[in-house]
């Protein structure tokens, strides 16, 4: 029996006091623009980042910890969240009491490098049919992988919790070797109606380009994972037919703003993180065009006015590794409303991203104690506090709250 119920204690309290987080918005004045050619080309505020810190506004209390944390979403109508463990546990937390359940009946996964348990998201309907939506890694022939979606319900009592009737509705096609870049991350569209899925180019580069794979693609999807209606290319075949924008490297972050607007966080190659605004239709260029370069040393053209490539919004060199995305919305910090939070695995630290309308700057970066370590994922709790995983073995749960 895997009904393991944990006490999991308050491991610390770290008061960081009211530090100012500097009033310019700029990270200790290390923020330069690195590409004039590309902000005027895209008549945004791409910029870059040097990796300067400034001190926390809030104070950080160290939760719990986990097994190689992936993915946290809350459960709407309850006192759960649910916590993906990339070996393939998942684990549903009492977040007022504090004690975690492993979760039974969880699908195979292929574990290994980047993938194995992956994203994990709530149905807007989640309080009436608890139902969800999880991302994780299969096994394909002669040592293939590739991502899945599927459609279950969470059911959780008071001292068990189960997944049932998981449905796989999605699948990375073609499966390749390989062990990286799957992507995988879920969203679904504020008025419940469509379920994007980033989906990563497995390091294979090329497939990003073409219209006849779902790698390196956000997808736009009914609920039950069939091609929405009037995607770009929806008079082409399956997989076509599921595209919403492509040209994208390793998508790890996908939120909405209060507009409605989608953001996407992307892994990019050396120097060439980005922060994009989604478009449907619209070509994000990898890997013909991006403000990095090759881990090999060589070089990428970067995004200028009239390649045909969309820029992305915000850019880092050197890398930060953006984990994840998430868009504040809360009342706890007002003053963050609308602007984007990014766990930095690389970078160790929580960065936050101005956003005004559809434009984005690059503007604290933290690395106070416990954010100081590769970061995995951050949500925004019901109550408007902010919660990040830290990356890897013994990753912490950090709970992040207004100062006393
Ligand atoms: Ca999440
Ligand atoms: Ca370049």
């Amino acid at each position: 029996m895997r009904r393991i119920i944990r006490a999991t204690a308050t491991l610390a309290l770290l008061t960081l006091g009211t530090a100012c987080s500097g009033g310019s918005g700029e990270s200790s004045g290390t923020s330069a623009p690195a590409s004039s050619s590309a902000a005027s080309a895209s008549g945004t505020s791409a910029s870059a980042t040097t990796g300067g810190a400034n001190a926390a506004p809030f104070q950080i209390t160290e939760v719990a910890a986990y097994d190689e944390p992936w993915a946290m979403t809350f459960l709407q109508g309850t006192p759960y969240a649910a916590i993906t463990q990339r070996g393939g546990q998942l684990i549903v937390r009492d977040m007022e009491a504090g004690t975690d359940l492993d979760v039974d009946n969880e699908p195979e996964v292929a574990a290994g490098g980047q993938g194995g348990l992956g994203d994990i998201i709530a149905a807007p309907s989640y309080e009436q049919d608890q139902r969800i939506y999880l991302s994780w890694v299969e096994p394909g022939d002669n040592g293939t992988r590739g991502a899945v979606v599927g459609n279950g319900r969470l059911v959780i009592d008071d001292v068990s919790a189960r997944i049932e009737n998981l449905n796989v509705i999605w699948r990375q096609v073609p499966k390749v070797e390989g062990e990286g870049h799957f992507g995988h991350r879920l969203a679904m569209s504020p008025d419940g109606t469509y379920l994007f899925v980033s989906s990563g180019e497995r390091q294979q580069f090329d497939p990003a380009q073409d219209p006849g794979t779902n790698l390196g693609k956000i997808l736009r999807l009914n609920p039950d994972g069939s091609p929405a209606q009037g995607n770009p290319l929806s008079d082409q075949e399956y997989p076509s037919d599921e595209i919403w924008s492509w040209g994208h490297r390793n998508p790890l972050g996908l939120a909405f703003d209060a507009a409605g607007n989608l953001w996407e966080s992307e892994m990019g190659p050396k120097g060439g993180d980005e922060i994009n605004l989604i478009r449907a239709g619209a070509n994000y260029g990898w890997p013909k065009a991006s403000n990095g370069s090759h881990y090999s040393g060589k070089d990428i053209p970067d995004h200028a006015e009239g390649d045909g490539y969309e820029a992305p919004k915000v850019f880092w060199n050197p890398s930060i590794s953006p984990g994840g995305l998430m868009i504040y919305s809360g009342s706890a910090f007002p003053e963050w409303v609308g602007d984007a939070f990014v766990p930095a695995l690389s970078g160790q630290s929580l960065i936050r991203v101005d956003i005004d309308g559809t434009s984005a700057t690059a503007a604290d970066q933290w690395s106070d104690g416990p954010l100081g370590e590769r970061l995995r994922e951050v949500e925004q709790g019901p109550d408007g506090t902010i919660w990040v995983l830290q990356d890897g073995g013994g990753g912490k749960l950090l709970h992040l709250t207004p100062p006393a």
